[in-house]
């Protein structure tokens, strides 16, 4: 009586070419709409996604120095702000990530160096993305431990700004918190839930997972950092949410859960967790509360899902 969902790895096969928008088209509010050698060349890029299938190595891109150049300028920005801004578990992994994954301004780093770096961390690993996945789908592969990223790169007449998810937001943004194992846990948590869930609860998931992973906010004793991905890739939120002008609420699933934030803009509203472990505590009690006629459990020795 359990809905459709991926038991096992790859089953996420079927995702490689279900993409919302901007798949392989751009819309038209996209910076690289009118330029064709842009979208000739984020084509050639998700075609490789397309094409990917569990147990291959990862596509390599071999990047044109003009992609180079929009990445340096990202990262170096962003890299300076780091260790005033960014969580302690993301500045433990950053260093990790230059030595092992040659993280650095002058290139952009392999999706298959990274991937085989977090799995020896936490189990994570990457696969590549045509463009923005369902949130059910998305979510669904953080069960996982999946995480997809996309590896086209922004166009460069705007480095600091994209309406899609590129490589910058990706790789500076979310890859590093998923070596750390109690965020990736956190993940997981939230990608469990999702699995077979209602429409209601895919939303209210997927707004716990805009609220943490996505523009999350965490306390220590210097004080609040961020380690929320859209944070983390974007210099102009990142030191406007530690200002005092967002409102900061402490992170409650429940409450967290049904919160309304806006996509376009900077964030009125962030939520402050006090430790990875204390939120998926939180998470694990709300999940309880939601209503599955069945319960799911994921063995990683066989890396699927057994529903029990
Ligand atoms: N798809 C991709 N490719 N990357 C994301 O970061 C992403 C996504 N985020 N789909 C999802 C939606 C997220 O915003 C939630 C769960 O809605
Ligand atoms: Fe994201």
């Amino acid at each position: 009586q359990a809905p459709w969902f991926p038991r096992k790895m790859t089953d996420l096969d079927t995702f490689a070419e279900k993409v919302m928008e901007m798949g392989e088209e751009l819309t038209s509010d996209h910076p690289g709409a009118n330029d064709a050698e842009y979208r000739k060349r984020r084509l050639e890029i998700v075609q490789k996604a397309k094409a990917y299938r569990t147990g291959q190595p990862l596509p390599r891109i071999e990047y044109t120095d003009q992609e180079k150049e929009t990445w340096k300028q990202v990262y170096t920005r962003l890299h300076e702000m780091y260790p005033k801004y960014a969580c302690r578990e993301f500045l433990h992994v950053f260093p990790l990530l230059e030595q092992n994954c040659s993280y650095g301004p002058d290139d952009i780093p392999q999706i298959e160096d990274i991937s085989r770096f977090l799995k020896d961390c936490t189990g994570f690993t990457l696969r590549p993305v045509m463009g923005l996945l369902t949130p059910r789908d998305f979510l669904n592969s953080l069960a996982f431990r999946v995480f997809h990223s996309t590896q086209y790169i922004r166009h460069h007449s705007d480095p600091y700004y994209t309406p899609e998810p590129d490589c910058c937001h990706e790789l500076l943004g979310h890859v590093p918190l998923f070596a750390d194992p109690n965020f990736a846990e956190l993940a997981q948590e939230i990608g469990l839930a999702s699995l077979g869930a209602s429409e209601e609860d895919i939303e209210k998931l997927a707004t716990i997972f805009w609220f943490t992973a996505e523009f999350g906010l965490c306390r220590e004793d210097e004080g609040i950092r961020a380690y929320g991905a859209g944070l983390l890739s974007s210099f102009g939120e990142l030191e406007y949410a530690l200002t005092e002008a967002p409102e900061k609420l402490s992170f409650d699933p429940s409450k967290t859960a049904l919160q309304k934030y806006p996509i376009t803009q900077y964030q009125p509203i962030y939520f402050v967790a006090d430790s990875f472990r204390d939120a998926t505590a939180k998470l694990r009690e709300f999940n309880a509360t939601m209503k599955r006629p069945f319960q799911v459990r994921y063995n990683p020795y066989t890396q699927s899902v057994e529903v029990l």
